[in-house]
């Protein structure tokens, strides 16, 4: 029997109650803190530093010191996989990743090699090691990675894009093609995962950052089938013999949350273009959610981001299953005293609710 969980953050995955709403932010370790830009000159440039253990270890701590969090995430980054399966990746300064070569044909393929993470990916799984020693159990830590479709659009295009010009030809044209490459990087995710969960990760995050690009049925054959090969095969007890939650984040993709749900996940975190309350509605209990609030709220005054977030949380409800987080990252350009702001307000809010629905005064 899997042990039941005491960090308000795990209970919430678990749909299991709490005494606050838990609250942690995509992209809470970055480069609105001047912490983490004073870290990353020291390392050099930014994949330095996710292959420095020590160093990624520092910029993982630094939003949980300095907000009171109730969840780390692995600083890493999601591009790590595609370099380990062969393929050479660097970041532009100001603009954005490269892969090269790019993936375009059957032969283009065949030079991406399976992956032992041990062996390709050891500096991550150290990390983790390290994060886990540093917390020492003060509070959960979360691993992830891209899902396939997300990795395959870099993959494919060379790196970001805005039209996915190149992936969604491949996928009109030669959809075994693209279903193939999609298993290949499916079986690394799963083995990738898997090692991060023995390393200690106390929940596991899938990336769909760019599921959103495509029609519901191209999303249901392209994107959430590979995401179920994965979940179908994740280890779902830790080595502590905690359950291991999955929290599955598909970016635009809130009309399709009956689809996700169907995958088996434990959470889905939703962007800002869904409605909390019917989200909770159509959800029914079957998983716990994640979400929503909208960065650019973080862009306002203190006042209004209380407010915002107060109206969220009523929207959520008070029953057992809700983990605040904003409907995506943190940008570079954020004030830290407004991401302060909101995590108090959460904290504070949340437990006012809460204690109101014990007192049966809602
Ligand atoms: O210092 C720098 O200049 C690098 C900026 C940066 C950071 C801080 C990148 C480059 N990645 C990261 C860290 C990162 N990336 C984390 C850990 C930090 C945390 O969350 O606290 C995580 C979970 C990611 C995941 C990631 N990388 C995603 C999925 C999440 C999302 O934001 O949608 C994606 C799409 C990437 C790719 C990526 N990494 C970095 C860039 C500039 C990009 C491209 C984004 C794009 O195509 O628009």
């Amino acid at each position: 029997m899997p042990i039941e969980p005491t960090h308000r953050f795990l209970r919430a995955c678990h749909s299991l109650p709490v005494d606050q709403t838990p609250v942690w932010l995509m992209r809470q370790a970055g480069r609105y803190l001047p912490e983490y830009m004073r870290v990353r000159q020291q390392a050099g440039d930014f994949l330095t530093l996710c292959k420095n253990p020590d160093l990624a270890t520092e910029v993982t701590l630094q939003p949980v010191y300095r907000f009171n969090m109730d969840a780390a995430i692995l600083f890493s980054d999601i591009l790590v996989v595609p370099e380990a399966m062969g393929m050479t990746l660097f970041f532009e300064t100001g603009e954005g990743p490269v892969l090269e070569p790019v993936l375009r044909t059957p032969a283009d393929l065949r030079c991406l090699r399976p992956v032992d993470p041990e062996e390709r990916l050891g500096y991550v799984l150290q990390t983790v090691v390290q994060i886990r020693q540093a917390l020492n159990g003060k509070i959960p830590l979360i691993g992830f990675s891209g899902s396939p479709w997300t990795l395959a659009t870099y993959m494919i295009e060379g790196g970001s894009s805005k039209t996915f010009r190149y992936i969604k030809g491949m996928l009109f044209d030669q959809p075994a093609l693209l279903q193939q490459l999609l298993d290949q990087i499916s079986d690394v995710v799963v083995d990738y995962l898997n090692a991060q969960i023995a390393h200690g990760v106390q929940a596991v995050q899938i990336f769909d950052t760019w599921g959103g690009v495509l029609g519901p049925r191209e999303f249901v054959a392209f994107s959430l089938r590979s995401i179920q090969r994965i979940v179908d095969r994740l280890h779902r007890v830790g080595p502590d013999g905690q359950k291991v939650p999955i929290i599955l984040f598909a970016k635009g993709c809130g009309s399709l949350l009956e689809e996700m749900i169907g995958t088996g996940c434990d959470v889905i975190g939703l962007d800002w273009t869904t409605d909390a309350a019917s989200a909770r509605h159509r959800a029914a209990g079957r998983v716990a959610l994640q979400g929503n609030l909208d960065p650019a709220v973080l862009y306002a005054s203190p006042e209004i981001i209380r407010m915002q977030v107060g109206r969220l949380l009523r929207d959520f409800g008070t029953e057992p299953g809700h983990i605040f987080n904003l409907g995506h990252g943190v940008a570079q350009d954020m004030d830290p005293s407004r991401i302060a702001d909101l995590v108090t307000a959460v904290q504070e809010e949340s437990r006012l609710l809460l204690r109101y629905r014990q007192a049966g005064e809602e």
